[in-house]
Protein backbone atom coordinates (compact mmCIF):
# COMPACT_ATOMS: atom_id res chain seq x y z
CA UNK A 1 0.00 0.00 0.00
CA UNK A 2 1.26 3.48 -0.58
CA UNK A 3 2.21 6.10 2.07
CA UNK A 4 -0.16 8.72 3.16
CA UNK A 5 1.79 11.95 2.29
CA UNK A 6 1.55 12.64 6.02
CA UNK A 7 4.11 9.55 6.90
CA UNK A 8 7.02 12.06 6.24
CA UNK A 9 6.05 12.95 10.58
CA UNK A 10 7.21 9.64 11.70
CA UNK A 11 10.88 11.16 10.69
CA UNK A 12 10.26 13.55 13.53
CA UNK A 13 10.61 10.82 15.80
CA UNK A 14 14.46 10.62 17.26
CA UNK A 15 16.11 7.19 18.11
CA UNK A 16 16.61 6.45 21.30
CA UNK A 17 17.99 3.17 21.14
CA UNK A 18 20.34 2.07 24.26
CA UNK A 19 24.33 1.26 24.02
CA UNK A 20 24.42 -2.54 22.91
CA UNK A 21 26.08 -4.66 25.40
CA UNK A 22 25.74 -2.47 28.40
CA UNK A 23 23.35 -3.28 31.52
CA UNK A 24 20.12 -1.41 31.58
CA UNK A 25 18.44 -0.23 34.48
CA UNK A 26 15.09 1.36 34.93
CA UNK A 27 14.67 3.37 37.97
CA UNK A 28 10.79 4.35 38.86
CA UNK A 29 9.77 6.59 41.64
CA UNK A 30 6.86 7.85 43.18
CA UNK A 31 5.89 11.49 42.53
CA UNK A 32 5.71 13.70 45.32
CA UNK A 33 5.48 10.71 47.80
CA UNK A 34 5.86 12.61 50.35
CA UNK A 35 2.30 13.97 50.28
CA UNK A 36 1.07 10.57 49.02
CA UNK A 37 2.80 8.88 52.49
CA UNK A 38 1.17 11.31 54.53
CA UNK A 39 -2.28 11.71 52.92
CA UNK A 40 -2.52 7.74 52.93
CA UNK A 41 -1.13 7.62 56.77
CA UNK A 42 1.87 5.81 56.09
CA UNK A 43 3.49 3.96 59.27
CA UNK A 44 6.28 6.22 60.15
CA UNK A 45 9.47 5.21 59.45
CA UNK A 46 8.40 2.20 57.67
CA UNK A 47 4.77 1.21 56.33
CA UNK A 48 5.03 -2.22 55.92
CA UNK A 49 1.81 -2.81 53.25
CA UNK A 50 3.57 0.40 51.07
CA UNK A 51 6.55 -1.96 51.19
CA UNK A 52 4.02 -5.65 50.53
CA UNK A 53 2.49 -3.92 47.27
CA UNK A 54 5.62 -2.32 46.11
CA UNK A 55 7.30 -5.70 46.20
CA UNK A 56 4.06 -7.04 44.56
CA UNK A 57 4.02 -4.78 41.77
CA UNK A 58 7.57 -5.25 41.14
CA UNK A 59 7.14 -8.96 40.82
CA UNK A 60 3.93 -8.49 38.48
CA UNK A 61 6.18 -6.17 36.14
CA UNK A 62 8.60 -9.06 36.18
CA UNK A 63 6.25 -11.79 35.85
CA UNK A 64 5.21 -9.75 32.14
CA UNK A 65 8.44 -8.90 31.20
CA UNK A 66 11.14 -11.55 31.45
CA UNK A 67 13.83 -10.14 30.33
CA UNK A 68 14.43 -8.35 33.77
CA UNK A 69 16.51 -10.74 36.09
CA UNK A 70 16.59 -8.74 39.06
CA UNK A 71 14.87 -5.99 40.88
CA UNK A 72 15.67 -4.02 43.75
CA UNK A 73 13.53 -1.67 45.90
CA UNK A 74 13.07 0.95 48.90
CA UNK A 75 11.07 3.83 50.00
CA UNK A 76 8.82 4.80 47.07
CA UNK A 77 11.52 3.51 44.07
CA UNK A 78 12.35 0.35 42.28
CA UNK A 79 15.22 -0.59 39.55
CA UNK A 80 14.54 -2.87 36.88
CA UNK A 81 17.94 -4.67 36.20
CA UNK A 82 18.02 -6.00 32.25
CA UNK A 83 21.08 -8.20 30.96
CA UNK A 84 23.85 -6.62 28.38
CA UNK A 85 22.55 -9.55 25.48
CA UNK A 86 18.89 -8.37 25.96
CA UNK A 87 17.22 -6.95 23.08
CA UNK A 88 13.88 -6.03 24.77
CA UNK A 89 12.10 -3.16 22.39
CA UNK A 90 15.22 -3.10 20.31
CA UNK A 91 16.76 -1.93 23.65
CA UNK A 92 14.70 1.35 22.72
CA UNK A 93 14.61 3.98 25.85
CA UNK A 94 11.55 5.59 25.87
CA UNK A 95 9.88 1.88 24.99
CA UNK A 96 11.56 0.32 27.59
CA UNK A 97 11.16 2.58 30.23
CA UNK A 98 7.70 3.63 29.59
CA UNK A 99 6.64 -0.02 29.29
CA UNK A 100 7.69 -0.48 32.98
CA UNK A 101 6.48 2.33 34.50
CA UNK A 102 3.23 1.70 33.21
CA UNK A 103 2.84 -1.31 34.55
CA UNK A 104 3.72 -0.56 37.62
CA UNK A 105 1.61 1.78 38.48
CA UNK A 106 -1.45 0.18 37.03
CA UNK A 107 -0.31 -2.88 39.61
CA UNK A 108 -0.01 -0.45 41.98
CA UNK A 109 -3.93 0.78 41.97
CA UNK A 110 -4.95 -2.54 41.14
CA UNK A 111 -3.56 -4.07 44.10
CA UNK A 112 -4.33 -1.33 46.79
CA UNK A 113 -7.42 -2.33 48.58
CA UNK A 114 -5.62 -6.20 49.13
CA UNK A 115 -2.88 -4.45 50.64
CA UNK A 116 -4.36 -1.22 52.56
CA UNK A 117 -8.24 -2.74 52.74
CA UNK A 118 -10.18 -0.26 53.89
CA UNK A 119 -8.22 3.02 53.63
CA UNK A 120 -9.08 3.90 50.27
CA UNK A 121 -6.74 5.04 47.51
CA UNK A 122 -7.43 8.99 47.57
CA UNK A 123 -5.81 9.97 44.35
CA UNK A 124 -4.21 8.64 41.49
CA UNK A 125 -0.13 7.74 42.33
CA UNK A 126 2.22 8.62 39.53
CA UNK A 127 5.55 8.01 39.17
CA UNK A 128 8.51 8.44 37.18
CA UNK A 129 11.00 6.43 35.53
CA UNK A 130 14.39 6.51 33.40
CA UNK A 131 16.41 3.89 31.62
CA UNK A 132 20.31 4.59 32.06
CA UNK A 133 23.00 2.38 30.75
CA UNK A 134 25.65 0.81 32.91
CA UNK A 135 29.01 -0.39 30.86
CA UNK A 136 30.28 -3.29 33.05
CA UNK A 137 28.98 -5.41 36.04
CA UNK A 138 31.21 -3.50 38.30
CA UNK A 139 29.95 -0.47 37.67
CA UNK A 140 26.36 -2.51 37.73
CA UNK A 141 26.95 -3.21 41.48
CA UNK A 142 28.06 -0.30 42.65
CA UNK A 143 24.62 1.49 41.28
CA UNK A 144 22.82 -1.77 43.18
CA UNK A 145 24.94 -0.64 45.95
CA UNK A 146 24.84 2.90 45.29
CA UNK A 147 20.50 2.08 46.22
CA UNK A 148 21.18 -0.06 48.91
CA UNK A 149 23.41 1.84 50.90
CA UNK A 150 20.56 4.91 50.27
CA UNK A 151 18.00 2.57 52.34
CA UNK A 152 20.38 2.17 55.15
CA UNK A 153 21.52 5.80 55.31
CA UNK A 154 18.11 6.44 55.21
CA UNK A 155 16.49 3.51 57.38
CA UNK A 156 19.08 4.66 60.39
CA UNK A 157 18.14 8.18 60.61
CA UNK A 158 14.65 7.69 60.01
CA UNK A 159 14.28 4.88 62.35
CA UNK A 160 16.32 7.34 64.71
CA UNK A 161 14.38 10.22 64.12
CA UNK A 162 10.71 9.08 64.57
CA UNK A 163 11.75 7.27 68.17
CA UNK A 164 13.24 10.55 69.51
CA UNK A 165 10.01 12.03 68.51
CA UNK A 166 7.53 9.35 69.76
CA UNK A 167 10.25 10.03 72.95
CA UNK A 168 8.72 13.58 73.22
CA UNK A 169 10.56 15.46 71.39
CA UNK A 170 9.56 17.91 68.55
CA UNK A 171 10.45 17.33 65.19
CA UNK A 172 12.32 20.37 65.07
CA UNK A 173 14.16 19.60 68.16
CA UNK A 174 15.20 15.47 66.41
CA UNK A 175 15.97 17.20 63.54
CA UNK A 176 18.41 19.68 64.80
CA UNK A 177 19.73 16.60 67.37
CA UNK A 178 20.85 14.43 64.35
CA UNK A 179 21.77 17.10 62.41
CA UNK A 180 26.00 16.13 61.47
CA UNK A 181 25.89 12.91 63.31
CA UNK A 182 27.50 9.99 62.39
CA UNK A 183 25.85 6.26 61.82
CA UNK A 184 27.56 4.94 65.32
CA UNK A 185 25.81 8.65 66.69
CA UNK A 186 22.53 7.11 65.41
CA UNK A 187 22.98 3.78 66.92
CA UNK A 188 24.51 4.33 69.94
CA UNK A 189 20.97 6.61 70.57
CA UNK A 190 18.78 3.97 69.40
CA UNK A 191 20.48 1.55 72.09
CA UNK A 192 21.03 3.74 74.96
CA UNK A 193 17.82 5.59 74.66
CA UNK A 194 15.58 3.04 73.12
CA UNK A 195 16.95 -0.42 73.93
CA UNK A 196 16.99 -0.87 70.22
CA UNK A 197 19.90 -3.17 68.60
CA UNK A 198 19.99 -1.69 65.00
CA UNK A 199 21.11 -4.80 63.50
CA UNK A 200 17.98 -6.47 64.72
CA UNK A 201 15.40 -4.72 62.86
CA UNK A 202 13.90 -6.67 60.35
CA UNK A 203 16.11 -6.65 57.27
CA UNK A 204 13.16 -5.99 54.83
CA UNK A 205 13.66 -2.20 56.17
CA UNK A 206 17.29 -2.20 56.70
CA UNK A 207 18.29 -3.50 53.25
CA UNK A 208 15.02 -2.93 51.16
CA UNK A 209 14.01 -5.94 48.79
CA UNK A 210 15.38 -7.57 46.43
CA UNK A 211 13.35 -9.79 43.77
CA UNK A 212 15.13 -12.61 41.90
CA UNK A 213 13.53 -15.70 40.08
CA UNK A 214 13.65 -18.03 42.70
CA UNK A 215 13.40 -22.18 41.83
CA UNK A 216 10.27 -22.52 43.07
CA UNK A 217 8.09 -26.12 43.17
CA UNK A 218 4.85 -25.49 42.34
CA UNK A 219 1.65 -27.94 41.93
CA UNK A 220 -0.66 -28.14 38.98
CA UNK A 221 -3.66 -30.27 38.09
CA UNK A 222 -2.90 -32.13 34.96
CA UNK A 223 -6.20 -31.20 32.68
CA UNK A 224 -5.87 -34.94 31.21
CA UNK A 225 -6.35 -37.00 34.25
CA UNK A 226 -6.99 -34.92 37.18
CA UNK A 227 -3.78 -35.94 38.89
CA UNK A 228 -1.26 -33.67 41.19
CA UNK A 229 1.55 -32.57 38.93
CA UNK A 230 5.06 -30.97 40.44
CA UNK A 231 7.34 -28.46 38.60
CA UNK A 232 9.91 -26.51 39.40
CA UNK A 233 9.97 -23.00 37.87
CA UNK A 234 11.50 -20.01 38.26
CA UNK A 235 9.27 -17.96 40.65
CA UNK A 236 9.89 -13.99 41.05
CA UNK A 237 10.37 -13.74 44.57
CA UNK A 238 11.10 -11.25 46.97
CA UNK A 239 13.93 -11.14 49.26
CA UNK A 240 16.09 -9.06 52.00
CA UNK A 241 19.43 -9.80 51.91
CA UNK A 242 22.84 -7.29 51.56
CA UNK A 243 23.52 -7.24 47.62
CA UNK A 244 26.35 -4.72 48.53
CA UNK A 245 28.78 -7.91 49.84
CA UNK A 246 30.18 -10.35 47.62
CA UNK A 247 28.64 -13.21 49.24
CA UNK A 248 24.60 -12.52 47.16
CA UNK A 249 26.91 -12.65 43.94
CA UNK A 250 28.52 -15.96 44.43
CA UNK A 251 25.29 -17.81 46.30
CA UNK A 252 23.52 -16.35 42.47
CA UNK A 253 26.47 -16.80 40.34
CA UNK A 254 23.90 -17.36 37.50
CA UNK A 255 23.09 -13.24 37.24
CA UNK A 256 26.03 -12.24 36.18
CA UNK A 257 27.12 -15.25 34.18
CA UNK A 258 27.54 -13.79 30.22
CA UNK A 259 24.39 -15.41 28.57
P1 LIG B 1 9.77 13.16 43.98
O1 LIG B 1 10.27 11.74 43.94
O2 LIG B 1 10.86 14.13 43.62
O3 LIG B 1 8.51 13.38 43.23
O4 LIG B 1 9.41 13.50 45.53
P2 LIG B 1 8.98 12.50 46.69
O5 LIG B 1 8.11 13.28 47.62
O6 LIG B 1 8.41 11.23 46.15
O7 LIG B 1 10.36 12.21 47.46
P3 LIG B 1 11.39 11.00 47.41
O8 LIG B 1 11.11 10.06 46.29
O9 LIG B 1 12.75 11.61 47.47
O10 LIG B 1 11.15 10.30 48.80
C1 LIG B 1 10.15 9.37 49.06
C2 LIG B 1 9.13 9.87 50.05
O11 LIG B 1 8.20 8.82 50.34
C3 LIG B 1 9.72 10.33 51.38
O12 LIG B 1 9.08 11.52 51.80
C4 LIG B 1 9.33 9.21 52.35
C5 LIG B 1 8.08 8.64 51.72
N1 LIG B 1 7.93 7.21 52.03
C6 LIG B 1 8.29 6.15 51.28
N2 LIG B 1 8.05 5.00 51.93
C7 LIG B 1 7.50 5.32 53.12
C8 LIG B 1 7.01 4.57 54.23
O13 LIG B 1 7.01 3.33 54.28
N3 LIG B 1 6.52 5.28 55.30
C9 LIG B 1 6.48 6.65 55.30
N4 LIG B 1 5.99 7.27 56.37
N5 LIG B 1 6.92 7.39 54.26
C10 LIG B 1 7.42 6.74 53.20
MG1 LIG C 1 13.21 12.86 44.37
MG1 LIG D 1 9.56 9.96 44.96
MG1 LIG E 1 12.21 8.17 46.14
MG1 LIG F 1 0.75 0.30 19.12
Amino acid sequence: MANSKYEYVRHFELADHMLPNTWLVVRIDGRGFHRFSQTHNFAKPNDRRAIDLMNRCAIEVMKDIKDIILAYGQSDEYSFIIPKTSNLYSRRSSKISSTIVSLFASNYVMHWTKYFGQDKLQYAPCFDSRTVCYPNDKVLRDYLSWRQADCHINNLFNTTFWALVQSGMTEDAAEKHLRGSFSKDKNEILFTQFNINYNKIEPVYRKGSTIIRQKTEVTSISPRNGEEVKRIKLIPTAIHDDIIGQEFWDVHPELLAEK
